[in-house]
């Protein structure tokens, strides 16, 4: 076997059975070992894995397979993230039903991720577009609801007339809709709302807890939630204005620049302002305008800033006899703060903006530090910095943060209307989550819609509301609302003619508690309280970063809604969260300056031999590149995350087929470190995979070394062979600490060097006594259970090999002997006349006399000794040597 070439295309499929026939990954809720949670964030079933998948679940299985070995009971599951667009979209464009449509990717992903040969518990597997799943989504619905977690309210949505659905405001990309790219409208729906916001202070506050998450997503969702502390401020209306109102209200979180103030503005949702729109035709058509903008935040923030001038005007809260102009601003947001706010110029970009166009006063009232009061003038940047408030009455002299609290003081004394007229108040920038989506292929949301009762749960006996498979997508809209009967039943409380309800659930409610679900995939309730609080919460939790806000901060919600209704006793799901980088790939452009596939590059040398694409990086020297099927020229472009529209795609499938999944999965982990981004290259692979029968032939001549040795007995080590033990436990331990740190490429450097290390103490071992050999053995030995988690195909042929009983699988991982961790080398400083030119490396305690030897030896400071002898040298064992010439 010795000379034979591991073949990891015979390997791979044989190793998934046998590990499919013991039920290796098989975790019971019974087991009583120490429970380990690791989950990568789940699929969408679109049809095919693509790199980024392999990253992230490769990376998932190794943490899995090194918890196994360390003794735990490891969950590690996968399902199907299985509603969603796209899957009307394949209807709609193939005819297909959506349900056919995504059973069928999970059928082919399923088996692509098998021939990963992934340490996942297959018996766990959901996908929530099954009734199995989603029926217990529906019966929460009704706890949370019944709970008050969930209510129905109008709101404004952003309406995509093509695709005929509510988009969330990150599906709105200036102004258009993510998919259609059709301008995005404003429409009025009553929508159901789970009361997230309620729980903003909460959710905010916990952050401070979840220390095993990354900073970078913590902030993220800080700033999402985006408390701000500021003050609700009243401003009287001049009287003889057309209204009956006889103040307004703004929110503020800079009640220090009121004295800058030069016009209030009202949002044109505000009912001040369709009260004055009512008879006031121009208004009302500036109203409709600002409508047709949309509701994302992005297209409000970039638009131009413009504003309708009112009759009204206020009173000068600060000063006395001065007047405000009052105008309707396309900036200001109803469902923020008050939906009306005081404009201060001279401190805010916005506002400055707005005066500019509309030539209000410009009046600044925070002078920067050793500004000159009398020249301070703002043009086109607003002063947003910090300062002393100057041209301010009773704030002169103060600083911004003690002239707020003398303003909330001096407001809050004074009276109007019989109201303070000023209050303190904290605003949340997250708004309550609404899950309804006028789409077929989600959840039902479980409601019917009594002309007599008003809007009724289904009864529970009744759950699961099921999505009828008889639907069709000839028209634009949702299908479930064009199914003949669906949604026709009687009231479940007085019996008449009722209506179901057709709106279908966010699927972002589907994966907010599908972790849970894992622990418990078939109870007949949501979750097995004990089962779910034992597993809980996720141990590791891996995936993108591009949901570090909504997916995160959902289930971070939902997992309270559960708390409050019964079905789960913590509020925070994920314990260790990590996010991975992207995989990214070179690109190439053709001279129409079209993307161009990597398989059609042609490379050629200067003088116009051609390459083969496994040597381009060898070769050095100019090279050209031609697309095959043309011949035209191809430019390199840059390296970009995998995209099919940028053609810069490799297929995991191929990968695997070529190299096998072994090497896929080392080069994922060994090339960059797993959070950033990781560039795949052919050479990267190429060295993998070379590294893999490097593997194979270390092994394969230790077990030559070893027959030829059998007569040998045990004897104890030499020099050589106990310096081999320490590398390889001290590598045994670093490995682990790297991958429990999951600096999982750093772990595979360490691989590298220890396989190194092995290499070179092989060629020894014949020439020493069998104490080398012994260390050699337990040193592969435990190097291919190093190598498990990350090539764990590999490593069970290698253990077979070894004779080793078992499957390394299932192996416990090494025990370290801390004697063999003792580092017994000590690095010494060497100065000259007190100037560091070198070190020495030397054996811990040893005496002065050598070490002097062994400087003096050394080429640098014979250069400098310059054949004189030295006028002194003092050393302090183990810790510094110093020379005096
Ligand atoms: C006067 C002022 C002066 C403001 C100044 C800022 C700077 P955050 O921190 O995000 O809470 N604002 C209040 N309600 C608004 C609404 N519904 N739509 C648009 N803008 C609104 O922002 C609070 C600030 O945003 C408030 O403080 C208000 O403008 C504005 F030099 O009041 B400020
Ligand atoms: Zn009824």
């Amino acid at each position: 076997m010795s000379g034979e070439r591991y073949n990891p295309r015979e390997m791979e499929p044989k190793w998934q059975q046998v590990w499919a026939d013991a039920q290796s990954f098989v975790s019971s809720n019974d087991d009583p070992r120490e429970p380990y949670y690791v989950l990568e964030m789940f699929p969408y079933p679109s049809g095919r894995i693509h790199m980024g998948h392999v990253r992230n679940y490769a990376m998932g299985d190794v943490v899995a397979r090194y918890h196994r070995a360390k003794g735990k009971n490891v969950l590690h599951p996968m399902g199907w993230d299985a509603f969603g667009l796209p899957a009307e979209n394949a209807a709609i464009e193939r005819g297909l039903n959506p349900g056919v449509w995504t059973r069928q990717n999970i059928t082919s992903m399923k088996a692509q991720l098998k021939s990963m040969g992934l340490a996942i518990d297959w018996t766990r597997e959901i996908a929530t577009c099954e009734p199995e799943y989603y029926q217990h989504q529906q019966s929460m619905f009704i706890d949370m609801l019944a709970a008050g977690l969930i209510t129905r309210k109008k709101s404004k949505v952003n309406w995509d007339p093509v695709d005929m659905t509510v988009l969330a405001n990150e599906q709105v990309i200036d102004g258009k809709g993510w998919r259609s790219g059709a301008v995005v409208e404003q429409r009025e729906l009553t929508q159901w709302f789970f009361k997230i916001s309620d729980f903003a202070e909460e959710l905010l506050e916990a952050l401070d807890g979840l220390t095993e998450w990354p900073e970078k997503v913590r902030t993220m969702q800080r700033n999402w939630i985006g408390k701000s502390e500021g003050l609700r401020l009243r401003f009287e209306l001049v009287p003889g204005n057309a209204t009956a109102a006889r103040s307004i209200e703004v929110f503020t979180t800079r009640p220090d620049t009121i004295f800058g103030a030069s016009f209030v503005a009202l949002s044109p949702d505000h009912p001040l302002t369709a009260e004055l729109a009512a008879n006031n035709p121009e208004l009302a058509e500036f109203v409709a305008e600002c409508r047709r903008m949309g509701t994302a935040t992005e297209a409000i923030e970039t638009a131009e800033k413009r504003g309708y001038r009112t009759a009204l005007s206020v009173k000068h809260p600060a000063v006395e006899g001065a007047v405000l102009p009052v105008y309707v601003a396309n900036f200001v947001l109803m469902d923020y703060g008050s939906g009306a706010i005081f404009g201060c110029p001279a401190h805010d970009q916005r506002d400055l903006d707005f005066a500019r166009k509309y030539d209000l006063p410009v009046l600044p009232v925070v002078l920067p530090q050793g500004g000159d009061a009398s020249a301070f003038s703002v043009a086109d940047i607003a002063y947003t910095d910090a300062g002393t408030i100057f041209n301010s009455g009773f704030l002169d002299g103060l600083s911004i943060e003690d002239a707020k609290k003398a303003a909330t003081a001096h407001f809050a004394a004074r009276q109007i209307d019989g109201h303070p007229q000023g209050e303190v108040e904290v605003n949340y920038r997250l708004r309550d989550w609404g899950l309804s989506r006028q789409r077929y292929w989600g959840a039902p949301i479980p409601i019917i819609h009594c002309e007599v009762c008003g809007t009724i749960p289904v009864p529970k006996k009744d759950l699961p509301v099921v999505l009828p498979t008889d639907v069709t997508f000839d028209r634009p809209g949702n299908a479930l609302d064009h199914h003949p009967t669906w949604k026709h039943v009687n009231c479940p409380q007085c019996g008449a003619a009722a209506r179901r309800e057709t709106d279908t659930m966010d699927t972002f409610v589907d994966s907010s508690w599908y972790f849970a679900r894992f622990t418990a995939p078939q109870a007949e309730t949501p979750t097995i309280p004990d089962v779910v609080n034992r597993w809980l919460p996720v141990d590791q939790y891996i995936g993108g970063v591009e949901h570090a806000i909504l997916h995160l901060l959902y289930s971070r919600f939902f997992t309270r809604a559960m708390k409050a209704t019964g079905h789960i006793g913590l509020d925070e799901p994920f314990k260790g969260l990590f996010t991975q980088g992207m995989v990214t790939h070179e690109t190439y452009k053709n001279a129409d300056g079209d993307w161009v596939d990597p398989s059609e590059l042609r490379v050629v040398t200067e003088d116009g031999t051609a390459i083969a694409a496994d040597d381009v990086r060898e070769v050095v020297g100019m090279k050209r590149y031609f697309q095959a099927s043309t011949g035209q020229p191809i430019s390199i472009g840059s390296v970009e995350k995998m995209s099919k529209s940028k053609k810069n795609v490799v297929d995991p499938d191929e990968i695997v087929a070529t190299y096998g999944a072994d090497t896929a999965r080392w080069f994922m982990l060994s090339d960059s470190p797993p959070e950033r981004d990781v560039q795949w290259t052919e050479a990267g692979v190429e060295g993998a995979s070379r590294f893999q029968q490097r593997i194979w032939r270390l092994v394969s001549e230790t077990i030559e070394l070893t027959k030829q040795s059998l007569d040998i007995v045990h004897v104890s080590d030499d020099d050589e062979g106990l310096a081999l033990r320490k590398i390889v436990h001290r590598a045994v331990h670093n490995v682990g600490a790297d991958i429990e740190g999951l600096r999982f490429n750093r772990a595979v450097a360490q691989i590298y060097e220890l396989t190194n290390a092995l290499v070179r103490s092989a060629g020894l071992v014949s020439a020493g006594p069998a104490g080398r050999l012994s260390a050699l053995q337990q040193g592969v030995e435990y190097l291919i259970q190093l190598v498990a988690p990350m090539m764990p195909h590999l490593a069970e042929t290698c253990w077979e090999a070894l004779g080793k009983p078992g499957l390394v699988a299932d192996a416990l991982w090494p025990e370290v002997d801390p004697a063999l961790l003792v580092d017994d080398s000590v690095t010494l400083p060497i100065q000259v006349n007190g100037k560091r030119r070198g070190e020495i490396t030397v054996a811990k305690g040893m005496p002065a006399a050598e070490v002097e030897k062994l400087v003096l030896s050394l080429d640098e400071i014979v250069r400098i000794l310059d054949g004189k002898a030295p006028k002194k040298i003092v050393i302090v064992p183990d810790r510094i040597v110093n020379v005096v010439v």
